[in-house]
């Protein structure tokens, strides 16, 4: 029955896909005829390819970790439209129609394409409240914008906290001729020429965490229960998992087994201060394993090496990945190639993408790991890296967990591990990137403005909690919570600059700054934050500076003389990074810098799904002398909700 599913879905997208492509040619054809078309954005008027693309959000019911069934919200038919990327060539302007059917869920929505500067389209990075206003079910709305960048990026709604809730699509944009690492990695003309193809089709991994809750019904259990829900069913890996549970004698070997319950989390009824709560025990305690089989990657063997982008699109955990006996050579961070570094190991926090070249050295399966690192929760999944074996061959050997009385998890090839389930190095001599921030390195950088000079514009912002609901990013000697309803703002704040210039969460700067970022994490309260995955909107930034200790300098500069180390040569080149966590005693912080290149009214925010809900976001507008970028009609049309005459009257 699930088959016949999936290839009634598999058709369905290729019927979307058929539409959409004879839709685009149509309007191409019927431009040059009399007849009105349905509004839609001019572009950029530089011509060359357009790609369209429909996708159409529903919500089904579907069990994606073969537990029980729960909604979801579908992307042409699949949650997270079946893990399936979205393919762009390099300097491709691409229009995509969003269309909310969102029924069951009635939920509104909008798309942010995560990672993609906007240079000159600025009304298409779909913040509800900041360049948009939500799409209500029924409606639609198109954004269109050039692929002016390379790499691995992501699609998902920008509304509350959906998107974990299966409104994502990677985004892939294959490089054209770009100097490229390949032959740092490898020192034969073959190797680089197989890096440099198998970068134009990468696999792509997206792991995101799952519950048996939507993030609606989360919010509404964490206000009965006091408490997050900081316990994931399960890990899906491209849109599909499968409940693991390991042993108790397995969990104690990892854990305080005193304080884990079956499920590897907290057990947050013996906490104080929840004696009087009730913690709904198949969301915290108990754990069924499902059999959903695990998901084999096959890599060519022929060519010596196999390439993966990974992108983490999860709500709450961060993560630690390993390929079993095999080196990985880091080459690719949020997209832009990274001086090569080697590990076995490496961290990704939410939104953060990382590119892993590895040798092919044995024919073969493989265990893929992905386990919660450094998180309250003990919690993992398995795929199979498969290479240079016939169809029929049986030389694989595999675990049989009912006889090693492991009968929780799955049956996966007998590789050796670097890490366990636990998300911990096997053995000392393991290299982990746990550092991306300072570790992958620009591999071609751009100029840092201003090098060596403190910038035009500091800013200074301190990340807290007041409790499990109300997580703030606040300008330092203050505390501000970026509030919800800021995501109905009407007009949208891009929309009219002058209107929330001195409002809460809300700095401004001339457009042309060169502005410094500077984070501190707990330090101001004395508290423990963890590692929070900080992404801003727009520009990249330049990674100046990032570590542990507490930090209270004005500028960069000032830091730099008090001994705060800071990359002047090769920053990294991000538009995520992870501010290291902090302790009870010791602050932790980072400082990025970026030129403003337009006009804008830019996020910054912390990407766990419940701390951007939080309030742990601010908005950065760059201003055009204090007035507003020139507004095209499809947005204003569309943004603002009016009807063309309305819009044509008052431009008149
Ligand atoms: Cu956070």
């Amino acid at each position: 029955m699930k088959h016949l599913y999936t290839i009634f879905a598999t058709l369905l997208s290729l019927l979307t896909i058929t539409k959409t492509q004879s839709l685009g040619w149509k309007l191409q054809h019927d431009l040059q005829g009399p007849i009105q078309q349905p509004m839609r954005p001019e572009g950029d008027g530089r011509g060359g390819n357009t790609r369209y693309i429909t996708l159409n959000i529903t919500d089904e019911l579907a069990s994606l970790d073969g537990d029980d069934e729960r909604y979801v919200y579908a992307v042409n038919g699949r949650a997270f439209n079946g893990g399936e990327a979205i393919f762009l060539e390099e300097d491709e302007e691409v229009e995509i129609e969003l269309n909310n059917n969102s029924k069951e869920l009635n939920t509104s929505t909008t798309l942010h394409a995560h990672g993609i500067e906007q240079i000159g389209s600025v009304y298409n990075d779909g913040v509800p409240g900041v360049s948009q206003n939500v799409i209500k079910p029924g409606e639609s709305f198109i954004y269109r914008w050039r692929a002016a960048q390379y790499g691995l990026y992501w699609l998902h709604s920008h509304f509350s906290g959906i998107y974990q809730d299966g409104q994502v699509i990677p985004l892939y944009i294959r490089p054209k001729q770009r100097k490229n690492p390949f032959s740092i990695i490898s020192d034969d003309q073959d190797g680089v020429r197989a890096l440099e193809r198998h970068d134009q089709n990468p696999t792509i991994i997206t792991i995101t965490d799952y519950t048996q809750l939507t993030i609606w019904e989360q919010l509404e259990k964490a206000e009965e229960w006091q408490s997050e829900l900081l316990c994931a069913n399960s890990l899906l890996i491209n849109g599909q998992g499968r409940v693991n549970c390991p042993t108790s004698e397995h969990l104690s070997e990892w854990t305080d087994s005193n304080t884990t319950t079956a499920k590897g989390c907290i057990d947050r009824g013996s906490q104080p201060g929840y004696e009087n709560v009730t913690f709904d025990k198949d969301l915290w305690y108990t754990c069924t394993p499902t059999d959903v089989p695990l998901q084999t990657f096959e890599f060519d063997y022929e060519s010596g090496w196999g390439v993966i982008h990974f992108l983490s699109a999860s709500g709450h955990w961060n993560y630690l990945v390993s390929i079993d006996e095999h080196e990985l050579n880091f080459f690719a961070a949020d997209g832009n190639y990274a001086k090569p570094v080697k590990g076995e190991a490496f961290s990704i926090g939410i939104g953060e993408r990382i590119g892993v070249a590895f040798r092919l050295h044995t024919p073969g399966e493989y265990t893929l790991r992905i386990s919660a690192y450094n998180e309250p929760q003990v919690i993992g999944q398995f795929a199979i890296i498969r290479y240079g074996l016939a169809d029929d061959d049986d030389r694989v050997e595999y675990s049989d967990p009912a006889s090693e009385n492991d009968p929780g998890m799955p049956s996966i090839p007998l590789s050796e591990p670097f890490i366990n389930y636990a998300g911990q190095p096997v053995s000392g001599d393991i290299r982990v990137l746990n550092d991306s921030l300072i570790s992958l390195k620009q591999f071609a950088p751009p100029l840092i403005p201003k090098r060596g000079e403190a910038a035009d514009v500091t800013l200074h912002y301190s990340l807290s909690n007041a409790n499990f609901l109300k997580w703030s990013m606040s300008e330092w000697g203050t505390v501000e919570y970026y509030a919800a309803s800021n995501e109905l703002n009407k007009p949208p704040v891009l929309y009219d600059f002058e209107q929330y210039i001195g409002d809460e969460s809300i700095a401004s700067y001339p457009n042309g700054s060169v502005v410094d970022v500077i984070i501190t994490n707990g330090a101001d309260y004395g508290d423990r934050q963890p590692a929070h995955p900080i992404h801003k909107h727009f520009e990249h930034y330049h990674v100046l500076a990032a570590g542990t200790g507490n930090f209270s300098y004005w500028d960069v500069v000032e830091a730099e003389d008090n001994g705060v180390q800071v990359n002047w040569l090769d920053p990294p080149y991000r538009d995520t990074v992870l501010i290291p966590e902090s302790t009870i005693d010791e602050g932790s912080y980072l400082i990025f810098r970026y030129e403003s290149v337009q006009p804008t009214a830019a996020l910054l925010h912390c990407h766990v799904n419940m701390h951007n809900i939080g309030g742990m976001a601010y908005v950065l507008i760059a201003t055009d002398e204090g007035g507003t970028p020139a507004m095209p009609e499809y947005y204003s049309v569309k943004a603002l909700n009016k009807d063309l005459n309305t819009v044509n009257s008052e431009l008149s």
